[in-house]
């Protein structure tokens, strides 16, 4: 009967022994998905702060507006926004770049997206 007794006290502090140990295992899982899902929030917070970043496009000038301030170019594709080839128009808004922007001529741009607009930052 003691022995019994002893046996059923080791099962017993095996078995909460094994349920702690389970709802350890349980949690660091709990944690790990955690992890898994702050990770695409990282990625979304760089994107947000990508928006800050200079992109590069090289294409062909198509117009120059050195009164408004702006160029068309029908530039390839963008990788870094996804764009594919199109023609549209930056906002240039330091004239010294119209030095380098003349209709036909093949160049690349460096832009950034400033509000609505995506601005030259500089011609090669
Ligand atoms: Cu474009």
């Amino acid at each position: 009967m003691k022995s019994f007794a002893t046996l059923s006290l080791v099962l017993a502090l095996s078995a909460s022994g094994a349920a702690l140990a389970q709802s350890g295992t349980t949690k660091n899982m709990d944690m790990k998905d955690m992890d898994m899902k702050a990770m695409p929030m990282e990625k979304m917070n760089s994107g947000s702060t990508a928006k800050a970043t200079t992109h590069e496009a090289t294409g062909v000038v198509k117009a120059v507006d050195t009164t408004k301030g702006s160029v068309t170019l029908a530039h390839g594709p963008v990788k870094s926004l996804n764009w594919p080839a199109m023609t549209m128009t930056f906002a240039v808004k330091d004239k010294m770049f119209f030095d380098k922007l003349a209709v036909d001529k093949k160049v690349t741009i460096n832009f950034a997206k400033q509000g609505a607009d995506y601005v030259v930052t500089g011609v090669k």
